[in-house]
């Protein structure tokens, strides 16, 4: 055998031409078979692929290749998220305009994505920088107003004094600007907001039909959507304490169970009482002021340390005339969610625990675990937050904790005070209208213009999109929409007088949910959609991403197919029925003597005695550190470049899918690069080896299979039908497995074979080999088609129907039974299928099991229930 090594480097863009020549990628709309639409989340144009890229478009892939032969007409197509921060950080540094930045990254990632080989619909990608995708998007923006799905509201944002902008929440790090570090206000704006409460239930329910989705996912979805039964509950003031003679407080709860347990009520620093109550009294104003400070990063409020002002107030127990409780403003609490105000309960919730352990206002555990005595039950530092019976709660001693909230708000709701009752329930959420206003140059201007006559209109249809000014200048702070000199200034649609255009543009985020329904029709220049075209794509079949966009990407896209039903665009409420989120790719990490870390390629690692060392090339020590997700700061990141004009694209892709779950982090190393590449050189060597022993590629099927001619097609069919089943089932590294298997078969099968075998057999070389080419070519397309034209066959393999299973081929030549003693099971026996009872018997007297339960005694019975059961009677 003297076939050539494979030589990816010439193979690979060999094949990748031919397939771009004929097209065979491209999807047609009016492709009468049935759809399958496999999608990867498109990628932010950072300028390079980095190796998560190129596991999660592998992945991808190998669905997209698998489905098309197995008759489906695939949608796989591919676009760039392609507005955001970082093209306007690099025109601040490098003095580049925003949009050269982009398309020149474009341009390179798009080269490297080509030469991994991947079988995208390049025809219909889209650049979401593009006006010819943002102008739907701001038509859809109109749809949405028009039907009450967007919303103008004031609302609290992150200020960067220095850098003049507002910050998203990620932003704000340790309550600073990531850029600037300066300390971050909060700030009052006009925003606009897509109203995604609207559909909070909605969301939340439909949550149980995603049974294509991980659990996990679900999971953060549902938290984050937050849905929560309380009671609102009118708390009495006491006049003479408050500021301008207030007599109410009206809070919210989940735990009204607990209310003998309350402490204090707290409110938010922006809750109108408190506001009162500071205009009296100037420390307090100070307190608030100094609660701002922290931005409205709900993580940053939950790290801060709980404080408090006693604000002199006193609140009325519901339940309790003369108990009277005082009224704080808290930094824990939130304007945004419930009434803005609480009453604490600090043996309960750890926030509350936090905040009396600080101002010494103690706690009455008023829920007691099962199982502990009452009298002796304390908190301490820890807040106990389980189920129990309650305690030192008057007429609900003794109640569970369900009993015990069913008994209050029934009580309070029947109790009026005013004209109104003291206790009202309700449902909550925890999720909040979608700001999207960002005031910032590089996103999709949102279409409206500003008029002193008529107010906020719309800018009409026909004069869409409204475009981007070129000419823009990044030497100042702030938005440069904004001190464009002529841009804003426009006609009122409404009254023809001077108005101004809206000067934010849209959240990134809005791009990116709704591409996956533009590429269905990308090219329809008069709508957002073809609908005919959308409804028989839609829904995405399997959508690939990280676990990184599990709750924000994901929500929005959610809302926004809603959206977009509700105006007409699309036929469908949720766009993923499948999702899988893979994990990251990990490296070690290395460090030099000066502290700095190191990237791998400048690093030699040797192996003396099973310990590795690392030294760079001057032969200065190097010091392993531990295995980290691939990121620049650690420099632990490999190239994929690198790696395809070393290795090929095929090694990165199969790597990328063996051995660790695709679900799991996989962890790069270079013994790893060099085993998947001697792999690809070894299936080269064997199908090369195959050709030569295979028959003629139309020779019909032969009558009779000799024993070697079985053995090899039932391995080859027993491949098949694991790796089908596992392609569909996203079990990657399986299927890699079972192509080890089936290679190590046909190798040891075809050194066994002699010099001149006969017909059968060479007839099943050929399936197998065939077989074998087709299994691995969505991982490896290349060395496939390269195979396939080895193999004497006319067309490509990737236009080739995926093999069909024999199934008489994968029934298994033993069976085995389970073995009764007396009614107890002893032991398991393995005989062949076609055994008789005597062998069976035979075999099940002689394990070691039997034999012992036997005590060398004969058996009175044996009974042999054929591919059931053997039971012996002792
Ligand atoms: C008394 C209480 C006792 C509470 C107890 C909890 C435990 P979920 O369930 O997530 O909806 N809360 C209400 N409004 C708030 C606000 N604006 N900012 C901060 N906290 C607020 O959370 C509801 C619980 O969070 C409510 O139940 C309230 O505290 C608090 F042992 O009331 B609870
Ligand atoms: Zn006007």
């Amino acid at each position: 055998m003297t076939a050539e090594r494979y030589n990816a480097r010439v193979a690979e863009p060999r094949w990748q031409q031919v397939w771009d020549e004929k097209g065979i990628f491209a999807s047609k709309n009016d492709d009468p078979r049935p759809k399958y639409y496999v999608l990867e989340m498109f990628p932010y144009p950072s300028g390079r692929i980095h190796m998560g890229h190129v596991r999660n478009y592998t992945m991808g892939d190998v669905v997209a290749r698998y489905k098309r032969a197995k008759g489906f007409r695939v949608l796989h197509p591919m676009g760039w998220d392609a507005f955001g921060m970082p093209a306007e950080n690099a025109a601040m540094a490098n003095k580049v305009h925003p949009r050269e930045w982009t398309y020149a990254n474009i341009a390179a990632m798009k080269a490297q994505l080509k030469s991994m080989g991947l079988s995208l619909d390049w025809a219909r990608e889209v650049a979401t920088c593009d006006p010819s995708y943002y102008k739907h998007q701001q038509r859809m923006f109109l749809d949405f107003l028009a039907a009450g799905l967007v919303e103008r509201k004031q609302s609290k944002v992150n200020w960067d004094p220095v850098d003049q902008t507002v910050l998203a929440n990620e932003q704000v790090i340790d309550g600073r600007g990531w850029r600037s570090g300066a300390l971050v206000e909060q700030r009052e704006l006009t925003q606009w907001f897509f109203k995604i409460t609207k559909y909070s239930q909605e969301l939340l329910s439909a949550l149980d039909t995603l049974d294509r989705w991980p659990e996990k996912v679900r999971l953060m979805q549902k938290n984050w959507i937050g849905r929560s039964e309380g009671l609102h509950v009118r708390f009495a003031l006491d006049p003479a304490t408050t500021p301008n003679g207030e007599s109410e407080l009206e809070i919210f709860t989940t735990r009204h169970d607990t209310l003998f347990g309350a402490k204090f009520m707290g409110l938010s620093p922006d809750h109108p009482l408190a506001k009162a109550a500071a205009e009296k009294n100037p420390a307090l104003k100070a307190f608030i002021a100094e609660c701002k400070k922290v931005g409205t990063a709900q993580e940053a409020i939950d790290k801060a340390e709980k404080r408090g002002f006693d604000t002199g107030i006193r609140a009325i127990h519901p339940f309790d005339p003369s108990w009277r409780l005082p009224v704080y403003v808290a930094n824990f609490v939130l304007m945004e969610y419930g009434t803005g105000a609480i009453f604490g309960c600090p043996a309960h919730d750890q926030r509350d625990l936090d905040f009396v352990n600080k101002y010494g206002l103690g706690n009455t555990p008023v829920v007691c675990p099962e199982g502990q005595d009452p009298k002796m039950f304390v908190v301490g530092d820890e807040a106990f937050v389980g189920d129990g019976r309650m305690i030192n709660s008057r007429f609900l001693d003794g109640m569970t904790f369900a009993e015990a909230q069913e008994e209050v708000a029934k009580r309070l709701e029947g109790t009026v005070r005013g004209n109104a009752p003291v206790g009202r329930r309700e449902v909550m959420y925890r999720l909040r209208d979608w700001g999207i206003s960002r005031q910032r140059y590089w996103g999709c201007p949102i279409p409206v213009v500003h008029c002193r006559t008529c107010g906020v209109q719309p800018v009409p249809a026909a004069d869409l999109p409204v475009t981007l000014p070129d000419d823009i200048t990044f030497d100042r702070p702030g938005n440069p929409l904004d001190r464009h000199p002529t841009w804003k200034h426009t006609t009122c649609p409404k009254c023809g007088g001077k108005a101004v255009r809206e000067t934010d543009t849209m959240d990134t985020f809005v791009d990116s949910s709704w591409y996956f329904v533009r590429f269905t029709d990308p090219w329809i220049e008069t709508a957002p959609t073809d609908r005919p075209a959308a409804d028989s794509w839609l829904p995405v079949d399997q959508y690939i991403g990280g676990i990184e966009h599990a709750i924000l990407h994901l929500l929005y896209s959610r809302f926004f197919t809603r959206a977009m039903k509700a105006t007409g665009h699309v036929g469908i409420e949720e766009p993923f029925a499948g999702l899988f989120t893979q994990g990251m790719v990990v490296h070690e990490t290395y460090k030099g003597t000066d502290g700095h870390w190191v990237m791998p390629a400048e690093v030699t690692i040797e192996t003396v005695e099973g310990k590795r060392t690392a030294k760079l090339s001057d032969g200065t020590p190097v010091e392993i550190g531990p295995v980290e997700k691939m990121s620049k700061s650690k420099k632990n990141t490999i190239d994929p470049d690198e790696i395809i004009k070393t290795y090929g694209a095929d090694v990165a892709r199969w790597f990328m899918l063996s051995d660790s779950p695709p679900e799991r982090d996989i962890e790069w190393t270079e013994e790893g690069v060099q085993a998947r590449w001697t792999f690809v050189q070894r299936l080269w060597r064997i199908v090369n080896e195959a050709a030569e022993v295979a028959s003629a590629g139309d020779l019909p099927r032969p009558a009779f299979f000799g024993e070697p001619a079985l053995a090899l097609r039932k391995a080859t069919h027993q491949a098949l039908s694991r790796v089908s089943d596992d392609i569909e089932k996203l079990r990657f590294n399986r299927c890699v497995a079972h192509i080890y298997e089936l290679a190590n078969a046909v190798q040891a099968s075809l050194a066994a074979a002699g010099a001149s075998p006969d017909q059968d057999y060479r007839w099943a070389v050929r399936e197998c080999a065939e077989i074998l080419v087709q299994l691995f070519h969505p991982m490896m397309p290349h060395l496939a088609e390269e195979c396939w034209e080895v193999l004497g066959q006319p067309g490509l393999v990737a236009e080739a129907a995926w093999p069909e299973v024999e199934a008489d081929l994968l029934v298994e030549d033993t069976i085995t039974l389970p073995v009764q003693v007396n009614g107890k099971k002893r032991g398991d026996v393995t005989v062949p299928r076609t055994a008789g009872k005597a062998e069976v018997e035979a075999a099940a007297l002689a394990l070691d099991a039997v034999q012992k339960a036997l005590d060398g005694k004969l058996p009175k019975k044996v009974i042999v229930v054929p591919n059931r059961i053997v039971n012996v009677v002792a």
